[in-house]
């Protein structure tokens, strides 16, 4: 087999051949973050098709010629068994065959071809997915605002749907299907039972026929209380007759508009949702009667483990004390869809114990794409390393099922930061191989960034991405600390926020547990028993202090400030190195950035270069926020070496963002000054 030698020489003969980002630029040789990953390169090759044609290959095919640097590409389609989607791709960089059993296995096969001929790879390889559903959840209300969105408002024109159809569509489901997603939840898990409604079911339909040729299947969130507010029935109970029928004949209704729709996402009795507790049913009566009127039709009910109530001591026990007690009673077609970690997409937890548990429940992970707890659109966060700590302790091989909760807007460059869309590619990308390397991941996004103009920037990128969740974490909460966050927003620091008639567990304090002597949460079998709900072999090392990984050691434990560490310093000095670190990482990432001043698309250039410089100022309001406060509460002052504070805490309690919970927030963050 010749191997390709062209490396990154190729992608810069790409940019050439296609200046700079080809078409949809918004100024000479520039781009405008519209053209996310996909290849721009104007193709010369010749593609075979297979006998028959569906609209899936049409696209294939259509791919290839228009983007591929190959002389030849032969597509065959040979039924058998093997997973939907799979593909094998033989041949050199001259001449190539893809083969498939399903139509999408081509498409996901040309998708791969066009990636490896611009990373300079061999392009033989074969694949087929680990896990059957690769999901986004996107959390659009039908008035176009999305809950925790930070990209702009939503793609879905509702108004003007079904009859009008933005081009933006096809875009979407073209990037979904070239990292291999295929499904998409169109709604607000905090659902409005508008959705169901035959005049929005209509919409829904128009935009699965744009998104099916890609293998892009809907599903809805739906509100458990819909009857009732759809079509007046004067309960929403599990097991009432009425109330089953009525379900029924939405499925019924549905699959008429949309034979192949994914199912439902439900959020219940959580934050306010109704649910089947309302009557008295538990979560399996609930997600059960759903999975039974979906069930003749192939649907699915993902039924969301995000729940709490006031009342438990610990609120990182919650889902796990309700949920597992149902093990084994969920209907074949219901998943329980269970966040990464057990309180809530903070930038460091632990696994949710939930997911290495019921043995006997089809279970998936939801992880959060949307930064709602990483500095929204204006910071740097390349996720997957984040991902990674999750699957690597789980060790995810097959499963049903996993979902992304999308950063996806109406802005531009679809993600608000031009680098997160490389967050909706690392998603695709490890629910396809929950085995790659995170490396791997941002070395492909960042060699098929069309905003690239030099080919030597792509290493720098590549370590920008890798380094940016650590100095996230670094810089907001280290060592295990966890929800900080200033009230509602969850942008910056707010340690010492209470907030009058607030539920105990919205505020930082329940979980930072600072006071004179320690600090940390006491979840250990001597304190809230958490650890007691991990597997064995887990529990016993975050059980013991000594054993706990420095990472975690602030969730699991409440210890004294003078606590020695393995490295030798004191958790008090330890944190005041994290904090340093992290505000150095930030100033770093904006420096690596400004070295490849020339070498990047212009507009790109500097729009990432003003959310580098808020990310640094902000890694710094962090950093003193945290440090003066705890000092104030510890009494010490910052251990030796530490960067003096420069601002006081009273002019930072003084910072007010004025925004609101779920206010897209970055216009205002960027022009938002820090008093001192
Ligand atoms: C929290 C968000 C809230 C969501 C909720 C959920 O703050 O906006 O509705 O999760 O996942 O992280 O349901």
């Amino acid at each position: 087999m010749k191997k390709t030698v062209f490396a990154y020489a190729v992608l810069g003969l790409a940019v050439a051949a296609a200046g700079g980002c080809g078409k949809g630029s918004v100024e000479a040789g520039g781009c405008d973050g519209s053209e996310l990953w996909l290849p721009q390169a104007e193709g010369k090759a010749c593609v075979i098709p297979p006998d028959s044609i569906t609209p899936t290959i049409e696209v294939c095919v259509d791919e290839l010629r228009r983007h591929s640097l190959l002389d030849t590409v032969s597509l065959a389609l040979i039924p058998g068994e093997g997973k939907p989607g799979a593909y094998r791709i033989e041949g050199d960089g001259v001449v190539c065959g893809i083969t498939a059993n399903t139509d999408i296995g081509l498409l996901y096969g040309a998708y791969e071809l066009l990636r490896r001929e611009r990373m300079g790879e061999n392009p033989a390889c074969s694949s087929a997915p680990a896990i059957e559903r690769r999901i986004l959840n996107h959390w659009d209300n039908l008035d176009g605002t999305i809950e925790r969105g930070y990209a702009g408002h939503s793609l879905w024109q509702w108004d003007s749907l079904p009859d009008v159809r933005s081009g933006r569509y096809e875009q979407y489901a073209r990037a979904c299907a070239s990292v291999g997603i295929n499904g998409t939840v169109l709604n607000n898990v905090n659902a409005s039972a508008r959705i169901l409604s035959g005049e929005y079911l209509r919409k829904v339909a128009a935009l699965a026929d744009a998104f099916r040729p890609y293998g892009l299947k809907v599903y809805l969130s739906v509100n458990f209380a819909s009857p009732m507010l759809l079509d007046s029935l004067d309960t929403a109970d599990p097991l009432n007759p009425g109330v089953r029928d009525w379900w029924r004949a939405k499925a019924d209704e549905i699959y008429s508009l949309m034979p192949d729709f994914g199912g439902f996402l439900v959020k219940a009795n959580s934050e306010g949702q109704p649910g089947p507790c309302d009557y008295g049913r538990s979560h399996a009566q609930g997600a059960n009667m759903l999975a039974e009127a979906l069930a003749p039709h192939g649907g699915l009910v993902m039924w969301r483990a995000f729940v709490y109530s006031p009342d438990d001591a610990d609120r990182a026990k919650q889902a796990y004390n309700e949920f597992q007690p149902l093990d084994g009673q969920f209907a074949d077609n219901v998943i329980i869809q269970i966040k990464n970690g057990p309180v809530d997409f903070q930038p460091r937890e632990p696994l949710s114990p939930l997911l290495a548990a019921m043995s006997r429940t089809k279970k998936m992970i939801e992880f959060q794409i949307t930064q709602e707890y990483l500095g929204h659109s204006n910071h740097l966060a390349f996720l997957a390393p984040m991902w990674r700590e999750t699957l690597d302790v789980l060790g995810v091989e097959q499963a049903p099922a996993v979902a992304g909760v999308a950063n996806i807007g109406d802005d531009t460059n679809w993600t608000g930061h031009p680098m997160a869309q490389a967050n909706w590619y690392a998603f695709g990308r490890l629910a396809w191989d929950p085995s790659l390397s995170s490396e791997r991941i941002a070395g492909e996004w960042a060699a098929q960034w069309p905003a690239v103009t030099d080919a030597s920037a792509v290493p720098v990128i590549e370590d920008m991405l890798m380094r940016s969740r650590e100095a996230v974490v670094d810089y907001m909460m280290p060592m295990g600390l966890h929800h900080i966050f200033a009230f509602g927003h969850h942008y910056g620091p707010e340690p010492w926020c209470e907030v009058e008639g607030a539920r105990p567990d919205w505020l930082p304090k329940y979980y930072h547990r600072a006071d004179s002597a320690g600090i940390g949460f006491d979840r250990t079998m001597v304190g809230s028993g958490a650890t007691g709900q991990y597997p064995e072999a887990l529990a016993r090392i975050y059980d013991d202090v000594d054993k706990c990984p420095e990472e975690y050691l602030l969730w699991f434990h409440h210890v004294p400030w003078s606590h020695r560490l393995a490295g030798g310093k004191t958790v008090w000095e330890s944190m005041c190195a994290h904090y340093d670190r992290g505000v150095s990482e930030a100033d770093s990432l904006s420096a690596a950035w400004e070295s490849l001043a020339g070498k990047i698309s212009p507009s790109i250039y500097a729009d990432v270069s003003e959310r580098l410089g808020v990310q640094s100022r902000d890694a710094r309001w962090w950093h003193d926020a945290c440090l003066l406060y705890f000092s104030e509460i510890n009494g010490l002052p910052f251990a030796q070496g530490t960067m003096p504070a420069e601002y006081s805490l009273d002019s930072l309690k003084a910072v007010s963002l004025g925004i609101t919970n779920y206010e897209c927030p970055t216009a205002s963050l960027l022009r938002r000054k820090l008093c001192r």
